[in-house]
């Protein structure tokens, strides 16, 4: 299967990093298409209705939403890599609660 990855992006956005960042990490190719968050894409808008926000990553034609979602998804789609989180539950849950006080303090 080909592989066409597309990130919806924005250099200054935490959220748009955490993608990058794990993609990284992954030794993921992909294209970053830079959004004018001042004048949003039809592609942007189309990729993701409800938000109509960056990051969204576009995976051989289909639209994944929201950062932690999109980390997500790519530990499970590339699962024959290296996964993001660590085996241990215990650091797993560490790992996952400093991603959502992340989430927390950015946006509040
Ligand atoms: N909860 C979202 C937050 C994404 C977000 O806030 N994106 C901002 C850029 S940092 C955005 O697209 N802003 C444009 C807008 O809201 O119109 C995520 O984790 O992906």
């Amino acid at each position: 299967m080909a592989n066409e990855v597309v990130l919806l992006d924005f250099k200054a956005s935490p959220f748009a990093a955490r993608v990058r960042i794990a993609l990284e990490e992954k030794g993921i190719e992909y294209k970053s298409k830079v959004e004018d968050l001042s004048n949003k894409s039809s592609t942007l808008l189309t990729m993701n209705p409800v938000h109509q926000q960056i990051p969204v990553l576009i995976h051989n034609g289909r639209p994944i939403c929201e950062s932690m979602v999109i980390v997500q998804y790519i530990d499970e789609a590339w699962s024959h890599k290296p996964s993001l989180l660590p085996s241990d539950p215990y650091r797993r849950a560490h790992a996952r609660f400093w991603a959502d006080y992340i989430d927390k303090k950015v946006s509040s």
